[in-house]
């Protein structure tokens, strides 16, 4: 027998009261089984008990059945997948480290994900405490998207939903998805499971008072609702107002619900902050019980069945658990796999089952290695706009936006002139948050578009840093289940001056981050090529638009066609020579073109143009040919990304060097505002020229 509840009065949910004990009492038996044996026998190592957050997290489940739903959660999520519907197996080896599972062995057994194009998608969740909110509101925002611009009737009354606990309302995640879920008017449920504590930090640390809802009480376009997790009606009615809000008016709820962590954080706390009376009071909140009583009650369950269940919960996952402890484990072999897209035997892609635009049918135009030249010459800026507005054009699917990128059209002019084209369900400005513009990507990326975020400045990467390493990371942790393509933009290095905010390079951060792909043009015709490359590509891109170079008049060229492409990790010799290799790439190439120059030294300039992957064989190939190699950089110094290309070519070359592989570059500091200082501080034609013949006369 199923009860409806007494909610606004538009009694949209039904709950399946049987299906919620069953879930409730097999999420305990597992609990119960990786607490009392696998920890012990070392089988789990990881272990956060959702117990006391259970029965709460299960009645959410029972109200996300659209087919274009996604939810996000965190490591103690798990009675919510098991509402949804995924598999006891599952769930065991991943904690277990079988093959399979979540992540085949690759991430906590407890970050979860479930690709899904028809129900409920669980959104590949993060370690990181208030990550989990701005990829949900992106995939709220792409919701809007397919349904409104693109016509597609299956969005229609989709949603998102996103737990967190009371500690993750403090963090930059959570305001940054709040601040577009009310701005947007985003169809997302906020769900705070608010236990008191964060690890052992108590609630009024996180929010004035411990409790967000009455923090909240001024924001604006937002519904909040509040009130005891551990009451089943109470629950019931909540759960069900927050779904009928979300559903009908197509706006966000926060809906906080007070539960008890009954358990430590994870299995190896004690709880010794706590004291006595807040353990008991906490024990007689527990939700099992009051489920019980309630159930009874109503006549839905008997003590005997309610028994007889716990019993099968038990039996049930104890079989499941023999047979996964059976199982192997993943092939260390593998381990290596899917940082980037692959291909099989027969040279087709390996695709994610979930993100991007190419699971789609959807096809591009026509690409071509081949420069097709336009006449006359254009500079970096036009080069972009015009690839972005082809691209836009013949790829509905394609969003870009950031701060200033609307109506302004970019504080680069980047942009310029695209929204009035393309309208602004396209081409749009956001909230003042790079975490935000980068998660809200994940999310859209996961929900099969192709977003294309600007980053002003390169050090304003900086608070995205966390969105930027989960997106690189995703089709790796997840044993290539989901992946979030996506191209960005964004500007960096000297310009007229410089300074520490606006002139950045750094690089190299993301070639040593995770499945990101790092492009670094130096010229318009390169430009076009790799960006449109990137813009079809299945992996995630950075592209650095130098700011110097954006006008630069060396950087000019010829518009090379609509079709142009450069595959990303292969080089352009700029200058052919047989005494010097020299190496550079985005704003340095051609300090190092003039600095050849000013030699008489018959130099080979390579143009790396992409740093991940990087054209190793082309650099090789030189050195054995001169025997020195000179590697300019603009970022600084210590770990730049000259020290690997040494240290390679102190591998590879090792035979055919007649002198130290050199390395001229910033000094480990900022880069200075006033130019004379900037002068002194960058590589520069003089001291590049200078580096060479010093090489030269070894
Ligand atoms: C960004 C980040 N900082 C710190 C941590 C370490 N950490 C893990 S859980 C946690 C507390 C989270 O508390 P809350 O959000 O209330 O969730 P609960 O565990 O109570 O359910 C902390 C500090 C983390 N995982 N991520």
């Amino acid at each position: 027998m199923n009860l409806k509840t007494k909610d606004e009065g538009l009694q949209t949910v039904t709950f399946d009261w049987r299906k919620v004990a069953k879930d409730l009492l097999i999420s305990r038996a597992l609990d119960d089984l990786e607490e009392y044996d696998l920890v012990k026998q070392k089988k789990v190592l990881y272990q956060f008990s959702a117990r006391g957050h259970d029965l709460a997290q299960i009645m959410l489940g029972q109200v996300m059945k659209g087919k274009k739903d996604a939810v996000s959660g965190y490591y103690r999520s798990r009675p919510l997948l098991l509402s949804l519907g995924i598999a006891v197996e599952q769930f065991l080896q991943a904690t277990m480290m079988r093959r399979g599972g979540f992540s085949d062995g690759r991430d906590i057994g407890v970050v979860f994900n479930e690709p899904r194009h028809n129900g409920v998608c669980v959104l590949p969740m993060s370690g990181g405490v208030g990550a989990q909110y701005t990829p949900v509101a992106g995939w709220a925002q792409a919701i809007d998207f397919h349904y409104k611009y693109l016509k597609d009737s299956d969005w229609e009354d989709a949603a998102g939903l996103v737990l967190g606990g009371d500690g993750s309302v403090a963090t930059n995640g959570f305001w940054s998805a709040l601040t577009m879920a009310t701005t947007l008017s985003l169809p997302m449920i906020f769900y705070i499971e608010d236990n008191g504590y964060g690890i052992s930090v108590p609630s009024s640390f996180q929010t004035p008072g411990g409790n967000i809802v009455k923090n909240l009480e001024s924001f604006k376009g937002i519904k909040l609702l509040s009130g005891d997790g551990t009451n089943p009606q109470e629950a019931a009615d909540l759960i069900s107002q927050a779904n009928d809000h979300v559903r009908h008016n197509r706006s966000p709820v926060l809906l906080r619900l007070t539960v008890p962590r009954l358990n430590g954080h994870s299995a190896q706390d004690t709880q010794s902050y706590k004291s006595a009376e807040r353990l008991i009071f906490e024990k007689q909140h527990d939700p099992l019980p009051k489920l019980q009583k309630f159930l009874n009650q109503k006549g839905i369950v008997t003590t005997g069945d309610w028994e007889q269940m716990a019993k099968d919960a038990k039996a049930y996952c104890d079989q499941v658990y023999q047979q996964v402890d059976k199982q192997p484990n993943a092939d260390p072999r593998d381990v290596h796999r899917y940082v980037f897209e692959e291909k099989d035997a027969n040279g087709s892609p390996i695709l994610q089952k979930q993100g991007g635009i190419h699971l789609s049918q959807d096809k591009f135009p026509l690409s071509s290695e081949q420069v097709v030249p336009a006449p006359g010459r254009i500079n970096m800026v036009t080069a972009i706009r015009k690839t972005l507005d082809y691209e836009l054009t013949h790829n509905k699917k394609m969003l870009v936006f950031g701060e200033d990128v609307g109506a302004k059209g970019g504080v680069h002019a980047v942009t310029l002139g695209l929204q009035d084209k393309h309208g602004n369900a396209r081409v749009f400005d956001t909230s003042l948050s790079e975490e935000g513009i980068i998660g809200r990507s994940l999310g859209m990326s996961l929900a099969g578009l192709l977003p294309v975020p600007e980053i002003q400045f390169r050090k304003y990467a900086d608070p995205a840093e966390e969105q930027l390493n989960d997106t690189g990371s995703m089709r790796w942790r997840t044993g290539n289940r989901f992946a979030a393509p996506m191209v960005v933009r964004m500007a960096g290095g000297y310009f007229g001056c410089g300074d520490p905010w606006h002139s950045q390079c750094a690089e190299v951060k993301w070639v040593h981050a995770i499945g990101w792909q790092v492009v670094v043009p130096s010229n318009a015709e390169d430009a076009v090529g790799l960006l449109r490359y990137a813009l079809r590509d299945n992996n995630p891109t950075i592209f650095f638009e130098h700011r110097k170079m954006l006008d630069h008049i060396w950087a000019r060229r010829p518009y090379p066609g609509d079709q142009y492409v450069i595959p990303f990790g292969v080089g352009k010799k700029i200058l052919t020579g047989d005494r010097l290799t020299v190496v550079s790439w985005g704003g340095m190439v051609h300090m190092c073109q003039q600095a050849i120059e000013k030699t008489a030294i018959q130099a080979e300039l390579i143009d790396l143009r992409t740093l991940q992957p990087w054209d190793k064989d082309m650099v090789l190939e030189s050195v054995k040919k001169t025997g020195r190699c000179l590697i300019v950089h603009e970022d600084n110094i210590s770990a730049g990304f000259g020290a690997e290309i040494a240290a390679y070519l102190a591998k590879e070359a090792f035979f055919y060097l007649d002198a130290p592989v050199e390395r001229l570059a910033t000094a480990d500091i900022g880069n200075p505002h006033d130019p004379l200082l900037m002068e002194h501080a960058l590589p520069n034609s003089t001291n590049i020229a200078e580096k060479m013949m010093e090489l030269d006369q070894i």
